[in-house]
């Protein structure tokens, strides 16, 4: 299969989530890099009526929300496989990728994340430290919640990586770069090394953010 193109702002964790996919099952693809400037420009709402990234296109097969992007590419690129055969495992990655859509990723990395990393760094806002303090008791939630469930496993579901452990890692490694990331995963028991192992994944490293984006930038 050929001819894939991947819309969205590099730096974004939903699209270095479908980045990584691709880099997992060496399929190639054009990343076409969006700016900030075109968030909800009528040339963007024409692929993404929500007006969000990733965006992804294969043709004339076009597809948003990263969860279907993912999911498709791993039913059309078999190999490695990142979705368990189990069907409590495949639940298991189903839960945490819901805990990621409806929990951590609007309520935790969202407010955080931009109020520390994307505004100041990426748009030269200041951070809005009321927005970070409201979010700080469902983010201790969310990081207990998911250390329980990665226990004492190697990943999510169990000895290999799924896409669950995808998306997750493309969120923290992000937020781990500013003060209340830091330590929210360093008072987990299993993410911190959890996170060291997916980060010396090929497709990981492959994908790194902008350096702008890195507090030591
Ligand atoms: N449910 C969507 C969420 C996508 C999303 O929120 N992406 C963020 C970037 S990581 C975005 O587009 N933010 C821009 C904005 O909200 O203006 C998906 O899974 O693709």
């Amino acid at each position: 299969m050929t001819g894939i193109t991947v819309h969205g702002i590099p730096g974004s964790p939903f699209l270095r989530a479908v980045e990584i996919v691709l880099k997992e099952k060496d399929a190639p693809y054009h990343l076409r890099a969006m700016s900030p400037a075109e968030m909800r420009t009528s040339e963007h709402l024409d692929l993404h009526p929500f007006g969000r990234i990733p965006i992804f296109e294969e043709g004339d097969f076009r597809l948003y929300e990263t969860q279907a992007i993912i999911r498709y590419l791993d039913d059309v690129f078999p190999n490695p496989g990142l979705t368990p055969e189990d069907p409590r495992q495949r639940a298991r990655m189903n839960q945490v990728i819901g805990i990621i859509e409806w929990y951590f990723f609007p309520k935790v990395a969202a407010p955080i994340g931009f109020n520390r990393i994307i505004g100041p760094r990426l748009l030269g806002l200041p951070a809005d430290e009321a927005a970070i303090d409201q979010a700080m008791p469902i983010a201790r939630t969310c990081f207990a919640e998911l250390d329980r469930l990665l226990g004492d496993k190697q990943y999510f579901t169990g000895d290999a990586a799924s896409l669950a452990d995808i998306m997750l890692a493309a969120q923290l490694d992000l937020l781990e770069d500013c003060k209340e990331g830091r330590e929210l995963i360093s008072r987990t028991a299993a993410l911190p090394g959890w996170l060291s192992r997916m980060r010396e994944r090929p497709s990981v490293i492959a994908t790194q953010p902008p350096a702008v984006l890195r507090e030591a930038a």
